[in-house]
């Protein structure tokens, strides 16, 4: 079994790939990472290390003591926190990428997972069912760094022979882990207040049509392209995921099939310009090609999974 090592697995993502991969793993095996510890009860459900993904030390360190063969390197400062605090976001999303492809190129790690994200197209870009190969015009922060950290990827497989894969995530929505400061987090927002207050105030515009995936997808593509045989993976810069896209308003209908009496306004914000500059719809096919990806969750089975779930936290708090 190989020792997998999360740097960020604190975060959105972070927590439920933990929790997968010490399923298909081993506990004892999938050690956790963060700049510090959040969760008391995340924290002790396995291996935990303080490191900071911009400290190159503590990574190597970590590596180290555990024998660690696979890196996911989950943290970054998603969209809309990039955009208040451009240089960090610049120095965490793109030092963090270095430490580890260098610690890759030195043969201390064996395969690493990097996260991309459909922030990576911009206004330019064609909206409609996005292909893998197309202009990409980043306009944001976040977009910049992941289409920068997309040509490194490349660039160390081909030059120094390192195994990186990356997927551009849509927008991921999940019950279990608060919103991470994303442009495409009313999506998850929605759902809690729908529950809790039965009304929404949306930052975003009805018509606001995004790429989004259910997190359960999301969490088994990352390991299904992890697993799959090196010569199956064609795209060494990022691949294009897809599984859905909606708007605010057909999400709210979804909503409204289980809790009629939920309504929802709208103020858009500072947001909606990040959110007019990226796709509406995704072209996956180059995964669902190279490496058998396919989704299983759509708007109506997200929604009612969703709902499930938060309505047993809600009763058990
Ligand atoms: C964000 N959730 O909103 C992230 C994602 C496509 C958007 O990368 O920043």
């Amino acid at each position: 079994m190989p020792k997998i090592l999360i740097i960020g697995a604190c975060g959105q993502i972070g927590t439920e790939l933990t929790k997968q991969l010490r399923a298909e793993y081993g506990t004892d095996n999938v050690i956790a990472s963060d700049v510090r510890k959040t969760d008391p009860e995340f924290v002790a459900s396995g291996p935990f290390e303080v490191v900071n993904a911009l400290d190159f030390n503590q990574i190597e360190h970590t590596i180290e003591k555990y024998g660690v063969d696979e890196v996911y390197l989950m943290a970054a400062l998603l969209s809309a926190t990039a955009e208040k605090n451009p240089a960090f976001a610049w120095d965490l999303n793109m030092n963090s990428l270095f430490h580890v492809l260098n610690l890759a190129k030195a043969g201390k790690i064996k395969k690493i997972f990097w996260p991309s994200s459909i922030a990576v197209f911009g206004p330019t870009t064609p909206k409609q069912n996005t292909p893998q190969y197309t202009v990409m015009e980043p306009s944001t922060v976040y977009g910049i760094s992941k289409q920068s950290g997309e040509r490194w990827c490349e660039y160390y497989h081909n030059i120094y022979g390192v195994d990186v894969r990356s997927i551009r995530y849509p927008g991921l929505i999940s019950w279990s882990t608060p919103p991470g400061g994303g442009t495409t987090d009313y999506a998850v927002d929605i759902y809690h207040k729908a529950l809790e207050n039965g009304e929404y105030t949306c930052f975003l515009s009805e018509e606001t049509r995004l790429p989004m995936m259910y997190m359960d997808d999301a969490i088994r593509a990352t390991i299904e392209i992890m697993k799959a045989p090196a010569e199956n993976i064609k795209i060494r810069s990022s691949y294009n995921l897809a599984a859905m896209d909606f708007t605010p308003k057909e999400i709210t209908e979804a909503i409204q099939q289980e809790l009629p009496e939920f309504t929802i306004s709208y103020e858009p914000d500072f947001r909606q310009k990040i959110a007019d500059s990226w796709p509406q719809s995704i072209d996956d096919t180059c995964a669902r090609t190279d490496w058998g990806w396919k989704h299983e969750f759509d708007l109506a089975t997200m929604t009612t999974d969703m709902l499930v779930h938060l309505r047993e936290l809600k009763h058990n708090d």
